[in-house]
């Protein structure tokens, strides 16, 4: 609501200083760094999507785009959203998420980045928790109505004013496509400001909100591009949600953008629809999670396309395991770069150049000479090299603090700065990372991350629940997915997995985060000291 002090962290004014010194921070903004680019190369393609009428192509050309933002800017602005609101960005991969996205960073308002995948849980607190004053939604997208979900979050969220919509009938709010205005002069945006939100993957009962800004992102998607070797002649399949900071900025739509070269809109990751854009399209790079590279590998042999023209397939967001890494170059035909990256900064990447066997086996190295890795014991001290630890990282693009999140900071950050990744890794004689494990409450479902306790809270509300722990186990396809144990209240036995399962969904979460799994137990087992060892429990779904 109007007038909350919100907290920003952000670095030290010397710490700064040196990032801009040194030349990471170039003092770029989005806005500008889109003007600089549709000056330089106007009738270029900037982006392809074919969410058109009937879903036929659409491509639009840097000046387009930057035409495009700057009147969908001086529309919004029509409607009251200024600097410094915030506005819930949840859309399809289509070309209408760029041209808002650099709308909103010219009007400085900040995109919170939603996934299509939210529901009423996640987007009312989105809305309520960041006072939004917009949300922006697809109209049915994948079968879900996405203006049903729009009015329940409506009642909710008492400082959100406006709904826009994107594609189609947009009921009873204001299609998207009517907001554009002629163009008015705005200021320029401080590269220092926050330009968005953006969501973490979380392992507390309430995801957090992460404060990026132009300086720091931009930095990243320079060094992304340079290392990804990113040119004009680049085409970049955005085949993963676009919101989401793996295919936004490694190095992803925006590093792509920042490169000169064309992203193209792929509406659905599988196989059936990227490899014909992928031919049709010219694509060169792309990034994928884990599962859906093995889909892809499994997928290629024999498949009718061409898709000769790939020369990079990224993967990360879970771990990529040895074997399946040394199935990609042989079945795609195109080189592997892991990605090891997180939304509050960090990322980290093996290189082109490195020799096959680091590539297969490790999740890179920093992207820049000025991040700093420790990795540290359960008490902070600094580990021999070579030993598996808690990963701690600091430096020129990743965040000093959650965003209105001072007490959750106070643990989540070291006193000088440091995050706490809550991975354990290891640093190889080469000073690659592997990532061994996880310490923080979390399940990453095949690259979607999620936090135990957000699930537990929501078992917890069921009457017939009376206490709940979700934990990871092991899954062939997703490497992991998510098992709930759950003690039943005292002649509560009636209720089952699938009516609690239900019960979860119901409440608005969305469906990756509901447990694949329900286990009825009468305890749970203990550590020494009394606390639930949910590392017992993990054991217990481990397979035999
Ligand atoms: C093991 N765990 C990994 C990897 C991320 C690029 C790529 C990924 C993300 C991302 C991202 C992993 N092996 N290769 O933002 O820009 C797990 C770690 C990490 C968490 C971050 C990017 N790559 N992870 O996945 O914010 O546990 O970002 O801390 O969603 O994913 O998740 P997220």
């Amino acid at each position: 609501p109007a007038g909350t002090p919100y907290t920003t962290p952000t670095w030290p004014a010397d710490v700064a200083a040196r990032y801009r010194a040194a030349g990471w921070w170039e003092g770029l903004t989005f806005g500008a760094m889109l003007r600089d680019r549709a000056a330089a190369h106007p009738d270029r393609v900037a982006v392809v999507d074919h969410a058109g009428p009937g879903g036929t192509r659409r491509a639009l050309t840097y000046a387009d785009l930057d035409l495009r933002a700057d009147r969908l800017a001086a529309g919004l602005a029509a409607r009251g959203i200024t600097a410094g609101d915030r506005v819930v960005v949840q859309l399809p991969n289509t070309a209408e998420f760029l041209e808002l996205v650099f709308a909103l960073f010219r009007l400085g308002a900040l995109p919170v980045f939603a996934l299509p995948a939210h529901r009423a849980s996640e987007i009312s607190y989105f809305c309520s928790f960041t006072g939004a004053v917009a949300y922006v939604i697809p109209g049915v997208h994948e079968g879900f109505d996405h203006r049903t979900l729009a009015t329940t979050v409506l009642a909710r969220s008492p400082a959100l004013r406006h709904v826009f919509v994107t594609g189609g009938d947009p009921g009873p709010f204001e299609s998207l496509a009517d907001v554009p205005a002629v163009p008015v002069p705005l200021p320029e945006r401080d590269p220092s400001e926050t330009a968005f939100l953006q969501l973490s993957g979380g392992s507390t009962g309430v995801p957090k909100l992460i404060p990026r800004t132009h300086d720091d992102y931009v930095y990243s998607l320079r060094g992304s591009a340079e290392i990804c070797r990113l040119d004009e002649h680049s085409v970049y399949l955005c085949a993963l949600p676009a919101a989401h900071n793996f295919p936004l900025s490694s190095p992803g739509s925006l590093g792509t953008l920042y490169a000169g070269g064309r992203v193209v809109m792929c509406p659905r990751p599988a196989p059936d629809v990227a490899f014909p854009l992928i031919q049709d399209e010219g694509v060169t790079i792309t990034g994928l999670v884990p599962p859906l590279a093995l889909a892809w590998t499994a997928a290629a042999t024999g498949t009718p396309y061409d898709l000769s023209s790939l020369d990079v397939l990224l993967v990360g967001g879970a771990r990529l395991s040895d074997e399946a890494a040394r199935r990609i170059r042989p079945a795609l035909g195109c080189a592997l770069q892991q990605v090891f990256g997180m939304a509050e900064g960090l990322v980290c990447y093996t290189r082109l150049d490195d020799d096959p066997e680091t590539v297969v086996t490790t999740q890179g190295r920093p992207i820049s000479p000025d991040d700093e890795i420790r990795i540290v014991d359960d008490e902070d001290r600094d580990l021999p090299t070579g030993a598996t630890g808690h990963l701690l990282t600091r430096g020129p693009y990743t965040i000093r603090g959650y965003w209105n999140a001072p007490e959750h900071n106070a643990r989540a950050f070291t006193e000088d700065g440091f995050y706490r990744t809550g991975d354990l890794v290891r640093l190889t004689p080469g000073g690659h990372l592997v990532v061994e494990g996880r310490a923080k409450d979390q399940i990453n479902r095949g690259g979607e991350k999620i936090a135990a306790e957000e699930v537990e809270n929501h078992l917890l509300a069921h009457p017939s629940v009376h206490d709940a722990n979700v934990v990871a186990e092991p899954d062939p396809y997703l490497g992991e997915r998510s098992c709930a144990y759950v003690i039943r209240r005292q002649g509560a036995e009636e209720t089952g997995a699938a009516a609690l399962k239900r019960f979860v969904r119901e409440r608005g979460l969305a469906a990756y985060k509901v447990p694949d799994r329900i286990v009825f137990v009468d305890a749970f087992p203990t550590t020494g000291v009394g606390k639930i060892s949910k590392k017992d429990l993990r054991a217990e779904s481990a397979p035999a």
